[in-house]
């Protein structure tokens, strides 16, 4: 088939308008006289989407009659941000937009309010895969993004009496004008049932089946005429789920039973997990997204070639985490039992298409699903990854002969305290390599948690140090900075190559520059509107964890307060900005929470801390708000213990804004620190290494207590409930156990603040600082990021699209 040629949409305010008006009439079917804003927003959606599309064909063609080696990203989660005004600056028509609004007697902004973000993600990870899907477009490789389109995001975050509170993100609820619904691409996906052996092949006989209709998203590179898409998935009911005999018994409730179980495997992202049925539902998302994913990969496949002997030459999926690990056994059930391959070449097929991200070090994050639940709901699964282990610990016995204790280590089954499968040793088995996020974890990934693997098999693993997308986290959060940077460097041209940064340097010296940098600071805090622009905007946003220590940086909150309350205090005036959410079944993070709302309404509502501390706490930080506090924030907190956060990539972000770091050496703090130079960089604390043998040691935390009279006076207040109950908790979590090390470092941290203060009274060396933070941070590039898997494991090629 030939493609047809397409009328290129006019991006010209007068074509704008037109269109506009068009979709308004047909497609919205209503008037400029009687739309709502809803109508409005979705009007100028769809003409922007338009624009979008028109490339979408031409890029599709381009990959068609290139046949080249796809990148199929698999992820659980996307947190992609804002739509609207990423897509009107990657199609070049926001001015246009705008005046054409205007022209229609729109309100631009009251329009633009209404883009709901989809909060298909929780934070990093999702956030990391929305940035590479960005940096992919822009580099014109052909791509696809597979995930879960979540019926409800990320929960909304409330807070009641300081409490969060998780309210259903329903972010679909009017209608996604973004989306393609691609209704003739379903895919039937079945769980349960039983497996035999007809005529040499194996045969899976599901139980149920359930529907898996995608729809996609465009995905535009910036700079290019490269239109990638994403598609996520959602269940459906199969037709025959609704049963007519039981409606016309009155039974309404039990007609559409099936349905709505086959319907809430996409309902929400991450159903509590803490009950059985709960995590059952977890692994069938996981089945569900990797089952509709690889069919359609097979699919795309088949368009063009015929010979599997090709498939991993034309085909690099990365497996985003072990959520979508099951892939592994599932391609090789596709190509042993249905295509008839054998094993042996099915399993070179299978390892040389298959790569696999691991993001993090905390071992209770490494997924493992029970034998049982895992063979009642995937039978043949089960079996294959039973082939597979076999295999392996074939392998670990010859290479280690004697070593009991290894093979049950790597054996894909924990046998104790219950037999479950370990999803980890599964996505390193099956796959050509295993990346970690950061040198760092890297490092640590191959000499503790995949230790035995890395002996086995040192030539899988790879460090690709994360990245984040300068187009969102530069030009879109920050307009005013990128016109500056723009500006010093005489062209715009950084927003694809972000190594021009260090085309700022020099510029330190230019006293004018030094002032407008200072001055776009000042209006981002102000825009921001909390606390004084004046102030030092002191800011931790991140998920709540034990081990990222926002209980750490509450010590300081209170340390700080107390140094006010004395009299004679000497800090600078600061504005401390917490923002993130704690999952819901997550206490400790939840009383951590409760217990900074309850220190900041103290704080705020004390007289003697005016003009000299805040402490706000917007809730349901999410990438909407992200892009409002990084540009202003003056100071990035990055303070895990160190050897537990895998990468980060808010510390990027921040850095990246000109904002300095106070932080550990831990992931990607290390190699901000190394770019922007130990001069402009706070660092504190135990390393990974001296963590790990205090932590394995005998660690009193009350010794500490006990010889700060400061850090005493912090806890003291928190444990006499000073903060209401939840102190009590808190503090007696530090005391007596103290997992996260926050007391060990605490002076560290503070006295490290101290110099903070210094700094920041020096407001040219401040300003110095922050320029160099910016101009040394281009690393950070998530096309960096993606040039590194290009060059290390995907070993794809762009195909350009003709502009
Ligand atoms: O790689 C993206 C991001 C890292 O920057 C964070 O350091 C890391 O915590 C996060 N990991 C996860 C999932 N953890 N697990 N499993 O969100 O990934």
């Amino acid at each position: 088939r030939n493609g047809v040629e397409l009328r290129s949409l006019g991006t010209s305010p007068a074509a704008f308008k037109e269109d506009l008006l068009s979709n308004l009439y047909y497609r919205r079917g209503t008037t400029v006289e009687s739309a709502s804003a809803q109508d409005a927003y979705e009007t100028l959606a769809l003409t922007v989407r338009d624009r979008l599309a028109e490339r979408r064909a031409r890029t599709a063609a381009a990959h068609y009659a290139a046949n080249p080696r796809w990148v199929y990203y698999l992820s659980a989660e996307y947190l992609l941000g804002p739509q609207l005004e990423q897509n009107l600056l990657y199609s070049g028509t926001a001015e246009a937009a705008r005046t054409a609004l205007e022209a229609c007697g729109f309100a631009p902004d009251e329009i633009a309010a209404l883009d709901v973000e989809p909060g298909l993600g929780n934070g990093g990870l999702g956030r990391l895969a929305a940035c590479l899907l960005d940096s992919l477009a822009t580099m014109d490789i052909p791509a696809v993004g597979y995930g879960i389109r979540y019926d409800l995001g990320i929960f909304k975050q409330e807070f009641h009496d300081g409490r969060q509170v998780e309210r259903p993100d329903d972010w679909a609820f009017q209608g996604d004008p973004w989306e393609f619904p691609a209704p003739d691409d379903r895919q039937v996906v079945g769980f349960y049932g039983s497996t035999s052996v007809v005529g040499g092949r194996t045969v899976w006989t599901p139980g149920e089946t359930v529907l898996g209709e995608p729809s996609h998203l465009l995905v535009p590179g910036y700079g290019t005429a490269t239109v990638n898409i994403v598609r996520l998935w959602r269940a459906q009911a199969s037709e025959a789920s609704f049963d007519l005999t039981r409606f016309a018994a009155g039974q309404y409730a039990e007609a559409v039973q099936d349905a709505v179980r086959a319907e809430n495997i996409s309902k929400v992202l991450y159903p509590d997990d803490s009950t059985p049925a709960g995590r059952e539902l977890r692994l069938k998302q996981q089945y569900f997204l990797v089952s509709c994913s690889l069919r359609d990969i097979v699919r795309r496949f088949r368009l063009r070639n015929g010979d599997w002997a090709d498939f991993a030459s034309k085909t690099a999926i990365q497996l985003n985490d072990t959520h979508p690990v099951l892939a592994i056994p599932e391609l090789m059930r596709l190509l042993v039992d249905e295509e008839g391959l054998d094993w042996d070449h099915a399993w070179s097929l299978v390892r040389r298409t298959f790569n696999y991200t691991c993001h993090t070090l905390l071992p209770e994050a490494l997924e493992t699903w029970p034998v049982d639940m895992l063979g009642r709901l995937l039978p043949r699964h089960l079996e294959i990854i039973y082939l597979i282990n076999a295999e392996l610990l074939d392998e670990v016995r010859a290479r280690f002969p004697d070593d009991l204790d290894r093979v049950r280590r790597m054996s894909l089954i924990q046998e104790e305290p219950t037999r479950q499968v370990r999803m980890a040793n599964l996505a390193v088995t099956g796959t050509t390599r295993t990346n970690g996020v950061a040198a760092l974890h890297t490092q640590l990934l191959t000499s503790t948690v995949l230790r035995d693997f890395h002996d086995l098999w040192p030539d899988r693993f790879v460090n690709v140090t994360n990245g984040v997308s300068p187009r969102r986290f530069v030009r879109l959060a920050d307009p005013l900075v990128s016109a500056l940077i723009s500006d010093g460097l005489g062209t715009d041209r950084w927003l694809s190559d972000l190594s021009l940064l260090s085309g700022l340097a020099p510029l330190v010296a230019d006293a004018s520059f030094r002032s407008r940098w200072r001055d776009v600071k000042r209006a981002n805090k102000a825009a921001l509107g909390l606390g004084d622009p004046a102030a030092l905007l002191d800011v931790m946003v991140k998920r709540f964890h034990e081990y990222k220590r926002q209980q750490l940086k509450l010590l300081h909150v209170i340390t700080l307060y107390h140094r006010i309350l004395a009299g004679g205090y000497d800090g600078v005036p600061r504005t401390v900005l917490f923002g993130g959410k704690a999952a819901p079944a997550y206490h400790a993070a939840k009383n951590i929470i409760h217990l900074i709302n309850a220190v900041a309404a103290r704080v705020n509502a004390d007289p003697a801390t005016d003009g000299l501390l805040t402490v706000v706490f917007p809730a349901n930080y999410n990438i909407t708000l992200a892009e409002r506090v990084i540009p202003a924030a003056d100071l990035s907190e990055q303070i895990s213990m160190a050897g537990k956060e895998a990468s980060g990539t808010g510390n990027m972000k921040l850095s990246l804004n000109g904002a300095l770091t106070i932080g550990t050496l831990d992931g990607a703090n290390i190699e901000i620190r190394d770019r922007v130079g130990a001069d402009n960089f706070f660092l504190f604390g135990l390393n990974a290494a001296e963590a790990l043998t205090l932590r394995s040691g005998d660690y009193r935390p009350r010794d500490h207590y006990a010889a700060d009279g400061e850090l005493r006076a912090a806890l003291d207040v928190i444990s006499a409930g000073a903060f209401g109950g939840v102190g009590q908790e808190v503090a007696a979590s530090l005391l007596d156990r103290d997992e996260y090390l926050t007391l060990a470092d605490y002076r560290s941290y503070v006295d490290r603040q101290s110099d903070v203060d210094a700094a920041w009274r020096d407001q040219e060396r401040w300003t110095t600082m922050s320029i160099l933070n910016t101009a040394r941070t281009g690393y950070f590039s998530s096309d960096r990021t993606v040039a590194d898997y290009l060059t290390h494991i995907w070993h794809a090629s762009p195909v350009r699209v003709d502009a």
